[in-house]
């Protein structure tokens, strides 16, 4: 490839943008994230389905969170802030903290004490933000930042600040980009609702341009635990292994619910279960590792599918089935004791070749499973 890389999404979108020529941009090229073909999940779905995974993951803090924070931190530089502040479940403040670093601004959140995954906490401390391990869950956090932000001089940087959702739009127009036009369904995981909020606006924001014929349906999943969303009313006490969408009472509602209805699209719920049976099947069938909540929208694909939701996907006049993307929001590093409570460890064994033969399946000649024939 000839000339120099990709700039970060405010470069290769700036006209969609709300910055200037004299905004600073602060940067660490995010965005540009693999769109991967799922062939374990096109065949699930069948009738000629095409099912494509969008990494998100592969962002540089691991999230898709860096597609907002490099607007709204480039945004409280450019206002001169000296702080940001956020509420997080882990990613919010893994990007915020990472960027802020970056632009020398400090940074301070707040986390519910004892429900954010490892690799998220590790990435806030190195960073050098301000953690604050809060005795309550994120929505009691969220309402604490928010009464902070208003008393002091520090820029609020959770979904709730307009340039976040600016910059994460941004993923629904990578997509058109790389497939040529909008997919047929988007599904995606719903926690305080503010990517399915953002993806919305970017989808209606290149069909108001012409950049692309349609907008796609769409499926925004919640934990059946943490599932305000779906009930019609706040959890008081919102449950999941998906620490990330443990959230009861979303900042973006209203955003969340437009989507769904102006695309003839759901937000549904997906037990516990369901999302870690989708996080092994990405991990082991496609080789790709997301954190429990992004395996929320692979679940609720499979249950949809499951139901015939797709049975009359195939618009007439069309040879091809559905083009189905399903947001994989972040890493599964981010959340590395989930993946090692979800696969049993044997107990270590002594050095001995017989014994090892034996546990590695080699001496039955790997028909313990550990090589599957190709379908
Ligand atoms: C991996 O970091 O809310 O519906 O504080 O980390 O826009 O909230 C994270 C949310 C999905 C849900 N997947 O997105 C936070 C935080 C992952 C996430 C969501 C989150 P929204």
């Amino acid at each position: 490839m000839a000339g120099r890389p990709s700039g970060g999404i405010i470069e290769r979108y700036r006209p969609y943008l709300p910055v200037s020529p004299t905004t600073p941009i602060i940067t660490l090229l995010e965005g540009n994230t693999p769109l991967i073909v799922s062939r374990a999940l096109s065949q699930r779905v069948g009738r000629g389905a095409e099912v494509y995974l969008k990494y998100e993951g592969m962002n540089p803090t691991g999230s898709f969170k860096d597609r907002g924070m490099t607007v709204a931190i480039s945004k409280a530089v450019e206002a001169k802030s000296v702080a940001v502040l956020c509420a997080s479940t882990g990613n919010t403040s893994a990007s915020a903290s990472a960027y802020a670093a970056r632009a020398g601004l400090r940074s301070i959140v707040l986390i519910p004490s004892g429900a954010v995954a490892l690799g998220k906490l590790s990435q806030a401390l190195i960073h050098g933000a301000r953690v604050v391990a809060v005795d309550a869950n994120f929505d009691a956090c969220l309402a604490l930042v928010k009464s902070l932000a208003r008393q002091h001089p520090v820029t609020l940087v959770n979904s709730i600040n307009p340039h976040r959702i600016e910059g994460q739009k941004t993923c629904a127009f990578e997509i058109c980009d790389a497939l040529g036009r909008a997919p047929d369904y988007q599904c995606m995981p719903v926690g305080n609702a503010g990517n399915i909020t953002a993806q919305w606006k970017g989808y209606t924001e290149y069909h108001g341009r012409g950049r692309i014929g349609h907008r796609p349906v769409m499926l925004g999943f919640q934990a059946e635990g943490a599932a305000p969303l779906v009930k019609g009313r706040l959890v008081k006490h919102p449950r999941t292994i998906a620490t990330a969408i443990r959230i009861g009472n979303p900042a973006s509602w209203q955003g969340a619910v437009a989507a769904a209805e102006e695309s003839r699209g759901a937000i549904q719920a997906v037990s516990d279960r369901q999302i870690l049976d989708a996080y092994r099947l990405l991990a082991q069938e496609d080789g790709v590792f997301v954190e429990p909540a992004s395996a929320a929208s692979v679940a609720g694909l499979l249950r949809l599918a499951q139901a015939g939701y797709f049975k009359k996907a195939r618009p007439a006049g069309r040879r091809q089935g559905p083009t189905i993307v399903c947001i994989l929001t972040g890493h599964g590093l981010k959340d590395p004791e989930r993946a090692i409570k979800s696969i049993r460890l044997a107990r270590p064994l002594p050095p001995s070749l017989s014994a090892i033969s034996k546990a590695t399946g080699l001496k039955e000649g790997l028909s313990g499973g550990i090589i599957r024939p190709r379908p």
